[in-house]
């Protein structure tokens, strides 16, 4: 069988595609479709008959650039572009690696571009044989070098992809084959990955012929290493009314560095725990601030960061290790006092609806009314004549 090497073009623009660009079909991008020219549709679009999955079609004069989108049975999975100012015959990205499960297949290509699609291609239907690759087990970063992934070999494969994800969300792929299948490290992904976010890689074995042997499955993943990350600062809070998201900040000399906010639990009223992460926070001494509409305020002064992720709910102390906002400061001077308790017992808001006209901050908990519980919160022993909280992280 005719072996097709992988195109070192086509490998480098493929690690070049953004994820809108890969994953949408129906995403243009005329940015850089703009820059350009007007070309032809590709034509005679088959399947290699060497080379199983792998398309081939009419060069287009003037193309600089193909795009190429794969459907199994009826649906996208995979759109990618390649370079391709040669003449003569095309042969595209090799599609092959996309192929995992038995089905009709077919593809479109797209020259230049200019917006005109071809013909779909004479289907390529694909019967998966019972040879299954396996999916490549004990990926790590390599500890000498820990910006290097590395995985135990597989046997039989031609060749490996490793694809990143950011969020669990598909952020980028790269893969390759070789003679001998000997090459089980990746070692590119930094140059990839932007400074901050979740990235997960996950990497698979490739097959040379999918009638003989199907590529095989995906690994189970591996949470990025990043040595020059920062590490994280988690924590919990307790506050009331879920509905309303709380503000968690890192200051240095009350300058904002980091912010997040803790995510609101919908459709929920009452006192809950949230939690809450930084990531990537760099070495340094913080102040941690919360903020939430109708609570006091709460600092943890004087966290220090260096080259370990702070858990806050491993404090010794109690009121970090789940920081418990002081609930009733309606009108937000940092105090929980007779004017806050004024404001929910005065006419205009008590036993209301918590929307305007009332004031919808005397609604405590939440729950969409203005009432004694509200006003039972305020008026207990835990809140009430209660100030802004400042603890020493230290102490
Ligand atoms: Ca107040
Ligand atoms: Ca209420």
């Amino acid at each position: 069988m005719k072996k097709h090497g992988f195109k070192i073009a086509a490998l480098l623009l493929t690690l070049a595609i953004t994820p809108p660009f890969l994953v949408s079909a129906a995403n243009t991008d005329p940015a850089a479709d703009s820059a350009l020219p007007k070309v032809g549709t590709p034509q005679n679009l088959v399947w290699s008959s060497t080379t199983h999955g792998q398309p081939e079609w009419d060069s287009v004069p003037g193309a600089g650039l193909y795009r190429l989108t794969i459907y199994k049975d009826g649906s996208l999975i995979y759109q990618s572009s390649m370079s391709g100012s040669g003449t003569g015959r095309i042969s595209g990205i090799s599609s092959y690696q996309e192929i995992m499960e038995s089905g009709t297949y077919t593809f479109t290509v797209q020259a230049g571009t200019d917006g005109d699609i071809s013909e779909v291609s004479p289907p390529y239907v694909y019967t998966k044989p019972s040879a299954v690759l396996a999916a490549p087990t004990g990926l790590k970063w390599d500890p000498a070098h820990p910006t290097v992934l590395t995985w135990n070999q597989v046997a039989n494969a031609d060749g490996y992809r490793v694809e990143a994800l950011q969020d669990g969300e598909f952020y980028s792929n790269t893969s390759w084959d070789y003679e001998g299948g000997g090459k089980t490290s990746y070692d590119t992904w930094k140059e990839q990955m932007g400074p901050t976010g979740d990235y997960t890689f996950r990497v698979r074995a490739l097959s040379r012929d999918i009638e003989v042997c199907a590529n095989g499955p995906w690994s189970d993943e591996i949470s990025l290493y990043r040595e020059d990350a920062g590490v994280s600062l988690s924590g919990k809070i307790k506050a009331y009314n879920p509905n309303s998201a709380a503000t968690v900040q890192l200051l240095q000399n009350n300058a904002v560095l980091y912010n997040t906010t803790s995510i609101a639990v919908a459709d929920e009223s009452g006192q809950v725990e949230q939690d809450f992460r930084f990531e990537n926070v760099a070495p340094g001494t913080y102040a941690l601030r919360i903020t939430k509409s109708a609570h006091a305020s709460y600092i943890v002064n004087n966290i220090t960061v260096t080259d370990q992720n702070i858990d806050l709910t491993q404090s010794g102390q109690a009121q970090i290790k789940l920081m418990t906002l002081l609930t009733g400061d309606i009108d937000g001077d940092g105090f929980i006092n007779v004017s806050d308790l004024n404001t929910v017992w005065s006419r205009a808001n008590y036993n209301k609806p918590a929307a305007l006209p009332a004031n919808p901050l005397c609604d405590l908990n939440g729950d969409g009314f203005i009432n004694v519980t509200d006003l039972n919160i305020l008026w207990s022993r835990a809140n009430y004549n209660k100030s802004a909280v400042a603890v020493d992280y230290n102490n």
